[in-house]
């Protein structure tokens, strides 16, 4: 990419997208196209057809997306598969319709199958049965890889798709029951010290474990690939290192000074048990996180309590 390339970065209000936007500005590319919800709705095919022919973009980051927590996905699968796959069809296609040189697709780990081995190699995907809370979300991030590939054979295009593990940070969701874990944790502590409440609700067990990836690091991931990598196989973009969700409260009510209990409500699915990745592919592709967990979820809260409406 040069830095006046034309590059479009889909959900750019996002966690994903702000956090791009936020690396590419501060790398130096000053011809970043953004278009909001009102402006674009990618839901739309003649909206997005309109869109491509009109701005013809060179690199599209495709962070646009229906995403959450995972009672969202529990109780919502129809809008998520539906929207995940109305979004990428037309971004793909359009990408594809007027030259674009280079899309990324963003996944996600969940794709891989609910038991297979950890950590998680690209090349366990679709070799197993999927996890149920997810799996419609799943099967239209599944369906957007393999259409990235699909065109990579077809048309020549250099189209890419990268697995990113738990993402967290500034701009993440705080809805307390569409969001992922970690923001929910840190809303739920935070809001607990002030009222001086004696405990704090944990979904599920506590016992699944997580990898959280600090989303200024998954955005610079996203940068580096987009400019060095064009293969067709997908990277998962991780940390390796992962949790349990009882170690993540403890750590989350340490860093908020909440001082009460924490109770599990078991009503609430664990969901996959684990899902670490395998990152040896990226790090061969000369990337590593900078971010640890407790550093990350500090300059989260920071940022939390500089903006919660
Ligand atoms: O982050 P989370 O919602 O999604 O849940 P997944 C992770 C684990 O944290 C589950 C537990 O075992 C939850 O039961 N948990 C404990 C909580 N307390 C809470 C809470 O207050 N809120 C939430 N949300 N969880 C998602 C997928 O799975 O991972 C998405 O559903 C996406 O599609 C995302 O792939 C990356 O990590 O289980």
């Amino acid at each position: 990419m040069r830095k006046n390339s034309k590059i479009y970065i889909a959900g750019h209000n996002g966690l994903v997208g702000s956090a791009i936007v936020r690396n590419l500005r501060k790398n130096g590319y000053s011809n970043l196209i953004l278009r909001n919800f009102e402006a674009l709705n990618l839901m739309n095919q003649a909206e997005v057809r309109i869109f491509f022919k009109e701005e013809k973009p060179e690199y599209v980051f495709l962070a646009a997306a229906k995403v959450g927590g995972i009672q969202a996905n529990n109780d919502f699968p129809a809008d998520f598969i539906f929207q995940n796959l109305q979004i990428q069809n037309n971004v793909i296609h359009n990408a594809y319709l007027n030259g674009a040189k280079k899309l990324l697709f963003l996944g996600s780990s969940c794709i891989y199958p609910r038991d297979c081995a950890q950590p998680i190699k690209e090349e366990y995907l679709l070799t197993g049965e999927l996890e149920k809370t997810n799996e419609a979300y799943a099967i239209a991030k599944i369906a957007g890889i393999k259409m990235c590939q699909a065109y990579n054979k077809q048309y020549g295009t250099k189209f890419i798709s990268v697995m990113p593990t738990n993402l967290y940070g500034q701009n993440d969701n705080f809805d307390l029951t569409s969001s992922h874990v970690l923001p929910a944790l840190l809303r739920k502590f935070h809001e607990a010290k002030l009222v001086n409440a004696k405990e704090v609700v944990m979904w599920g067990t506590g016992s699944p474990m997580r990898e959280f990836l600090y989303v200024d690091d998954l955005a610079d991931a996203c940068v580096h690939l987009m400019e060095t990598y064009d293969g067709g196989d997908i990277v998962n973009i991780g940390t390796g290192e992962d949790v349990t969700i009882k170690n993540l409260a403890l750590l989350i009510k340490k860093i908020v000074g909440f001082e009460g209990k924490t109770t599990s409500d078991a009503t609430k699915p664990d969901g996959t048990p684990r899902k670490l990745l395998d990152v040896s592919r990226l790090h061969s592709l000369g990337w590593k996180h900078k971010t640890a967990l407790e550093d990350g979820i500090k300059i989260t809260y920071e940022w939390f309590l500089n903006n919660k409406k």
